[in-house]
């Protein structure tokens, strides 16, 4: 476990995409919501800003397509697991073009491509939680049975299960990985419900940190050669019983990051970058 765990959290690239204007018109939204365009490309310049100049990742910016309104979750488009890379479909129809991009981007920087040519299977990047030791996918309105097994293909050497998403739009909508073998997870009974699963279905034992906003267990957590833990949580402004929790976290750097009008549309931390992890070449 040790070994499995130990590069967790270790990353080197970015992969993020503008917001583009019809990101207020026309995103995907569960509840009707007045959304700013200009304020969501102000926040999202922030959150690109800390992954650059704050963590010192190497971003790979996208231009935002009007065509795409949802395309900077571009967490959704494709899953990272070492040097694989799974190109998703998308559950949205609306969404689906948002792939192709992402694949020559990935494809650029020399991962190795599986892509989801089956027309009966969707998959949403923020249904899938990886552990670190295995992964867990959401079943959702944006994600399928047939997805998951795409999935469990393209990554054979981690265990691949499925959870029930009964609440919100994704698995990553009430939870994320908030260390190695530490699952943030909401309070609510549906996200608690799906932890259960999950613990079930698991050989392995994860903490948990039980925060009292569903959506405010979104967080981004890395671990860096000079910084070691660090985690991108919600801000005290979004939630600030939430932020109590975080901040019990001992050595860890937490830097706060604002998602008020991404939340609009149903964004999170989690979706708006793609992680990668490459090792340096000679
Ligand atoms: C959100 C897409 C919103 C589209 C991400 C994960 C959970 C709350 N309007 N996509 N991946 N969802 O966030």
């Amino acid at each position: 476990m040790a070994g499995l765990m130990a590069g967790f959290g270790h990353y080197t690239h970015a992969v993020v995409r503008g917001v583009p204007q019809s990101l207020a018109g026309d995103a995907l939204r569960i509840n009707q919501a007045e959304v700013d365009a200009g304020a969501a490309q102000k926040e999202h310049h922030a959150y690109v800003d800390v992954l650059k100049r704050r963590l010192g990742l190497e971003v790979v910016e996208l231009p935002a397509d009007e065509s795409l309104p949802d395309c900077v979750f571009v967490e959704d488009a494709a899953v990272v697991c070492g040097d694989t890379a799974l190109i998703t479909r998308p559950g949205a129809e609306s969404r689906r073009k948002e792939t192709e991009l992402m694949k020559d981007t990935l494809k650029n920087l020399n991962l190795n491509i599986v892509e989801m040519t089956d027309e009966t299977a969707i998959l949403d990047g923020g249904d899938v939680l990886f552990t670190g030791r295995e992964f867990f996918v959401g079943l959702s309105k944006r994600t399928n049975q047939r997805g998951a097994e795409i999935l469990a293909d393209a990554f054979k050497d981690y265990a691949v299960s499925t959870v029930p998403v009964l609440e919100g739009l994704h698995l990553k909508s009430f939870c994320s990985m908030a260390g190695p073998g530490l699952i943030a997870i909401g309070a609510s009974e549906p996200a608690q419900k799906a932890l259960k699963i999950m613990q079930q279905m698991s050989d392995h034992r994860y903490d948990k940190l039980t925060v009292p906003d569903d959506l405010g267990a979104n967080c981004v957590y890395m671990n860096l050669p000079d910084m070691g833990h660090v985690l991108l949580h919600p801000t005290a402004e979004e939630f600030p019983e939430t932020v109590k929790v975080y901040e019990k976290l001992k050595d860890y750097t937490l830097i706060p990051v604002s998602n008020a009008e991404k939340v609009k549309v149903d964004g999170a931390l989690t979706c708006c970058s793609v992680l990668i992890y490459k090792k340096p070449s000679i």
